[in-house]
């Protein structure tokens, strides 16, 4: 191996080890990046490494750089995400970087936000030795930030728990539970990283579900969000009993919109957020809905918990990004049982929507796997 080959591999290393530092973020920092960083001296020893801890709060190469002092000078800064240029809520990292004497730096990926890019190309002009490496955990790591910069919509993951035969429920929709209590906690654990938990008023009315973040503890409320075209929601509806606990959104057509106004002004009057939507093609916009909480209520992360329908249409749109799918080992053998999603049909096996296999873990007698689907947008960690 030359010496250029092991430099490569141990800066690949380095940045892994970045990339793994900065998903400790998820869920405190968005809609900014998850980032990490690693500090490595002079001799070579790793002397410190940080992640981006809360949004607004002081970036991870800043953090890196205070608590690592002069250690860092004339060493190497590792990070997932190409330094600031620009003075946000807090000041340029660059600044920072040429105030430390760091001598080399190497970076994950570029930053797309048009208004803090360029570090890289700052760093070199000022003399320092700046490599920018294609490191698929880094683009990972800022996957969710990237969606929203440059399509401008939130990052969507449709979660379900299925039989081994694939179904969601049994013909008459009963389906509590079907994965195990553990995997369940893992759930609650993701509602409580995210900005919105989705779900259909079909799921609505067979489960009657809070949606709330109930086990483990919480770094950020979600809004739920429901799909209730003809405004069917049961004045009972543990959605509605719980306003305290989350806010809720929900969208209905254009049309129930304008022909029940007085239940859209009782919804309305207890603080449910009421949206109409138009219809594209005989159905709701679901594109327009997720504009509507990237852009109203700041949404980074969607968390879709729904039946078949649903999920269908998102998946008909090309608005899903990731799928967090928990399989459990039980078969109901029904033709008739609700299957994962449906408005699909395709003729043959190729033309079906695949996805990429991200991670597979055993969660007592349930596995749960991850997949990335190609919007074009690339996978979260
Ligand atoms: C982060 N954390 O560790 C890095 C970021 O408003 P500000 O000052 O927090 O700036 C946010 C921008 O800074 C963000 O959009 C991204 O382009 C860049 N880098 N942001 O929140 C970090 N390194
Ligand atoms: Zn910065």
């Amino acid at each position: 191996m030359t010496i250029a080959q092991a430099t490569m591999e141990v800066d690949a290393l380095l940045l892994d080890r970045a990339a793994r530092r900065g998903l400790r973020g998820h869920g405190h920092v968005e809609p900014n990046p998850m980032v990490g960083c690693v500090g490595v001296d002079t001799e070579g020893h790793v002397v410190g490494e940080r992640h981006h801890r809360i949004v607004g709060g002081p970036h991870a190469e800043r953090l890196l750089i205070e608590s690592c002092g002069h250690r860092l000078r004339n060493g190497t800064l590792y990070t997932t995400l190409e330094p600031c240029t620009h003075q946000g809520r807090t000041p340029p990292c660059t600044e920072a970087i040429l105030e430390a004497g760091i001598r080399r730096v190497v970076i994950g990926c570029l930053d797309p936000n048009p208004e803090a890019c360029g570090g890289a190309d700052l760093l070199r002009s000022a003399g320092l030795d700046v490599e920018i490496i294609e490191h698929q955990p880094s683009q990972a790591l800022s996957a969710i930030f990237r969606h929203r910069v440059t399509t401008g919509l939130p990052w969507v993951i449709a979660k379900w728990a299925q039989t081994l035969d694939g179904r969601l429920a049994t013909r008459s929709g009963h389906s509590q539970w079907i994965s195990s209590a553990r995997s369940r906690r893992l759930v609650h654990r993701q509602r409580g990283r995210v900005d919105a938990i989705l779900t259909g008023i079909g799921t609505v009315l067979a489960d009657d579900p809070r949606l709330t973040a109930r086990d483990g503890r919480r770094r950020r409320t979600a809004r739920r969000v429901v799909v209730d075209p003809d405004l069917r929601i049961p004045r009972d509806a543990a959605l509605l009993q719980t306003l305290g606990d989350a806010p809720l959104t929900i969208a209905c057509s254009d049309s129930s919109h304008a022909g029940k106004p007085d239940r859209v002004t009782e919804l309305a009057g207890a603080g449910v957020d009421v949206l109409p939507l138009p219809p594209v093609e005989g159905r709701l916009s679901m594109a327009n809905l997720l504009v509507h909480l990237s852009g109203v209520h700041n949404c980074s992360t969607v968390l879709v918990e729904s039946g078949p329908g649903l999920f269908g249409s998102l998946m008909q749109e090309g608005l899903v990004n990731e799928a967090m799918v928990f399989v459990a080992p039980i078969l109901l053998g029904d033709g008739e049982a609700m299957p994962v999603l449906t408005g699909f049909a395709p003729g043959t096996i190729a033309d079906g929507d695949s996805m990429t296999l991200r991670s597979m873990h055993r969660r007592d007698d349930d596995v749960l796997l991850r997949y990335g689907v190609s919007t074009g947008a690339g996978t979260s960690p």
